[in-house]
């Protein structure tokens, strides 16, 4: 007995409006609410419980209103105690969101690996990788596909002078790389883009440079007297030793050289140990002008936004300095692999997915947890996000993943998680070639999925095609799948059912991720529509069905 440990507190994830509604967050011990309702002078909400950890369950309640609020909570606890919480009076959190965002389904390139519109020779890059001779022309002229395919956003990784085929590594951040046509092929795609309404974010690395930058040459060259010494992470001078040099400078072939070079030490913070990526340091203002003057001026010429490389590995600070100087229609999303809490409010609008991702995996693919935990899992994220989880960045693979498909090995099983992602809150993506069934290979550590795109049509899955493209249009053209709330109607074994809506518009997405026909009743509002009063789904299938109220 005595008074039940519950919270809520009129901000940010407990209270917050997105698209015209508000929703409320309470928190409370583990086993200790039997139902709970909102109360607003003389009108009540329900509140439904969403999930719960070993330490709080999560209920919420969703409200058509928005603006300034009173309202207070009143609970009935198992043990029959009757308790209210509140009264509490404030205007609803608000995500800043470019709006553009909402209604793109992004598609990921790894230039290098796409087309060749320059038709330069493959070659050896720096460490031996190889260069696959993909180019940014070579985007330009297969844009049709992009149309073709439906998506409205693209993602290019790292574009930027670079001598590494992933250019991840930055000699030059005011020029697009020659061998990728340079910044007037840039310019050309940035227009046809424009044309077509597709929007195109950078994938701004400034964690770290590359070695062979000028700025840590100079360090280099001149030691403590550079004047660029602060703009990294020296710990002692010289940066390397004489040996470093003359190894690295010597005739040895590329593999070779570097497996000698990494077996020396360096005096300088780096991307994990890779010297070749030496780590700026962020606490130096001139590094953060820096950063923030070359976020600026690819923003005046022609992108939308920014994907921000180990973003995780960059004070906060320094993303929220930046974006207080950038436009607010630009796209800023961080690499941030963990918990994005730190960083979805005031830093960035969303960062790339991973714990989404990790749930999709444990179900979808190692088939570890349960749809009753996924669910949990789901509406965990959902709990600590608030609306920032309408920008995250979902994906079910990237340049740094294998390939889903490859992970499943079975095409109907991946067209269910697509249909999963393409239905989810979030902004979904799609990794060039998997609309085409492209494989990679397992246990390929970050190149796994980075295999050449085949623009041999005789090698293209036209099934996962077709689907992808139906995936696709229905996600851009239903505000409810972009902007609705979610309500789950039955997750059990393999069964995933749920239901998006946004103003009159419902949605109703079915998954039988399960070797076994799986029947089920519709609600009402969808049995009219299809004359039925249930739908048999087949093994690993899905339905979406859609009415207006
Ligand atoms: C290359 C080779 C690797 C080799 C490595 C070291 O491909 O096989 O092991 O060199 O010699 C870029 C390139 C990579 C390149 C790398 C280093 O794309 O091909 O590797 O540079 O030169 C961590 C970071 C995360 C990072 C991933 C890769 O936290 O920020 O590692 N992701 C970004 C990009 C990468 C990019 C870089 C960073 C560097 O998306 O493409 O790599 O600019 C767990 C850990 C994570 C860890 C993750 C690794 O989840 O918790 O911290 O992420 O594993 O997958």
């Amino acid at each position: 007995k005595g008074p039940g440990k519950f919270f809520h507190r009129p901000s940010a994830v407990y209270l917050y409006s997105f698209a015209g509604r508000t929703h409320i967050i309470l928190r409370s011990e583990p086993n200790l609410v039997k139902e709970a309702s909102v109360v607003l002078g003389n009108e009540s909400f329900p509140v439904r419980r969403k999930a719960g950890d070993e330490l709080f369950e999560y209920f919420e309640a969703v409200l058509p209103k928005k603006g300034e609020i009173e309202y207070r909570f009143e609970i009935r606890r198992k043990d029959g105690e009757i308790e209210t919480l509140g009264p509490f009076r404030a205007s609803p959190y608000k995500l800043e969101a470019p709006r553009w965002v909402f209604d793109r389904v992004f598609y990921q390139i790894m230039p290098d690996r796409f087309e060749k519109g320059l038709q330069n020779a493959p070659e050896e890059g720096l460490r031996g990788e190889q260069f696959h001779g993909g180019d940014l022309e070579g985007v330009r002229r297969r844009l049709e596909h992009l149309e073709e395919l439906g998506i409205n956003a693209l993602y290019l990784t790292p574009i930027f002078e670079s001598m590494t085929y992933h250019r991840y590594d930055v000699t030059d951040y005011f020029h697009v790389d020659r061998k990728l046509g340079g910044d007037e092929t840039f310019s050309r795609l940035v227009q046809e883009l424009k044309e077509r309404g597709i929007k195109l974010i950078l994938d701004g690395v400034f964690h770290h440079t590359s070695f062979f930058h000028p700025y840590f040459q100079d360090v280099l060259t001149k030691g403590e007297k550079s004047r660029y010494k602060d703009f990294y992470r020296i710990l002692d001078f010289p940066a390397v030793p004489e040996e470093f040099l003359e190894v690295l400078n010597s005739d040895l072939p590329g593999v070779e050289k570097y497996r000698k070079l990494k077996e020396l030490k360096w005096n300088y913070e780096s991307f994990f140990s890779v010297w070749a990526m030496p780590r700026l340091n962020h606490d130096n203002p001139e590094v953060r002008s820096f950063v923030r003057d070359v976020m600026k001026y690819w923003l005046d010429r022609g992108a939308d936004g920014w994907r921000l490389d180990v973003a995780h590995g960059v004070p906060p600070e320094l993303w929220r300095e930046v974006r207080s100087a950038l436009p607010e229609d630009a796209y800023l999303m961080g690499e941030v692999m963990d918990d994005a809490r730190p960083w979805v409010f005031d830093a960035f609008h969303g960062t790339m997915n991973y714990p989404l991702y990790d749930l999709i995996l444990r179900f979808f693919v190692e088939r570890e947890i349960t749809a009753e935990e996924f669910l949990n899992g789901l509406e965990l994220l959902s709990a600590r996000l608030g609306p920032a989880e309408y920008a995250m960045y979902n994906f079910l693979d990237n340049h740094d993943t294998e390939r889903f498909l490859d992970l499943v090995g079975d095409k109907k099983k991946y067209l269910c998680a697509l249909a999963f992602l393409m239905t989810y809150k979030g902004i979904p993506s799609i990794f060039y070639g998997d609309e085409i069934g492209l494989k990679g290979r397992l246990n390929g550590g970050l190149s796994a999925g980075r295999a050449p795109m085949t623009w041999n049509l005789g090698e293209w899955d036209t099934e996962i095609l077709d689907v992808t493209r139906t995936l696709i249009n229905l996600r851009k053209e239903s505000r409810a799948l972009q902007l609705g709330t979610f309500r789950p109607l039955k997750f059990e074994d393999g069964l995933l059912v749920y239901e998006r809506a946004y103003e009159e518009e419902k949605v109703m997405v079915a998954i039988n991720y399960s070797g076994e026909e799986a029947e089920l009743e519709l609600p009402a509002g969808y049995r009219k529509v299809r004359g039925a009063q249930r739908i048999v789904l087949r093994p690993w299938s899905f339905a979406v069905l859609t009415f207006k109220e």
